[in-house]
């Protein structure tokens, strides 16, 4: 039995360099489905494009150096309701406001050292996806624990 509809919501979340350096990798337990993962290493020139919505902001050029300082663990989730649930998950931008039991509430240190990226929408996440990811590196499967965890 189908239990949800075929086209399912996709988020792009990326552990930045500070939370591999840190071996955060293991914070997310997003109870979502994984269909891409991999560990890449951004060049300055990939991080401008990824960051392309902030390049008026003073902190751009040095947000894309940071990106681009050390490999990354970038992923895609699947599930419903799992862009607005993975940034709950993440919590606010800034440690200063992020809540306790958010992955940057409990481990980020600054603004700009923040562990983790997650998809703030759905246009965004089809834009961070095509940018991450090739079509054929993602995967379709259905799994028996979709029936109860998504
Ligand atoms: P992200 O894209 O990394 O998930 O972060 P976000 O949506 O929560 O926040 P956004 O405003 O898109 O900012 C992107 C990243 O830029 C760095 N930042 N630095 N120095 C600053 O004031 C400042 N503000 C933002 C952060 O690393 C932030 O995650």
């Amino acid at each position: 039995q189908e239990v949800f509809a075929a086209e399912m919501e996709r988020t792009f979340i990326a552990i930045k360099p500070d939370g591999v350096q840190r071996g955060a990798e293991d914070c997310l337990e997003l109870g979502f489905k994984l269909v891409g993962i991999k560990v890449v290493v951004p060049s300055k020139d990939f991080a401008q494009k990824h960051y392309h919505d902030l390049k008026e902001r003073p902190f751009f050029n040095g947000s894309c150096d940071f990106l681009s300082s050390g490999p990354v663990i970038a992923m895609v989730w699947e599930g419903e309701g799992v862009i607005r649930y993975g940034r709950k998950l993440i919590g606010a931008t800034d440690r200063q406001k992020s809540e306790h039991g958010t992955i940057r509430g409990d481990l980020a240190v600054v603004v700009g050292r923040n562990i983790i990226h997650g998809s703030n929408g759905p246009v965004t996440a089809k834009d961070e996806i095509n940018l991450w990811f090739k079509p054929q590196e993602l995967v379709s499967y259905t799994t028996n624990a979709e029936k109860w965890i998504y």
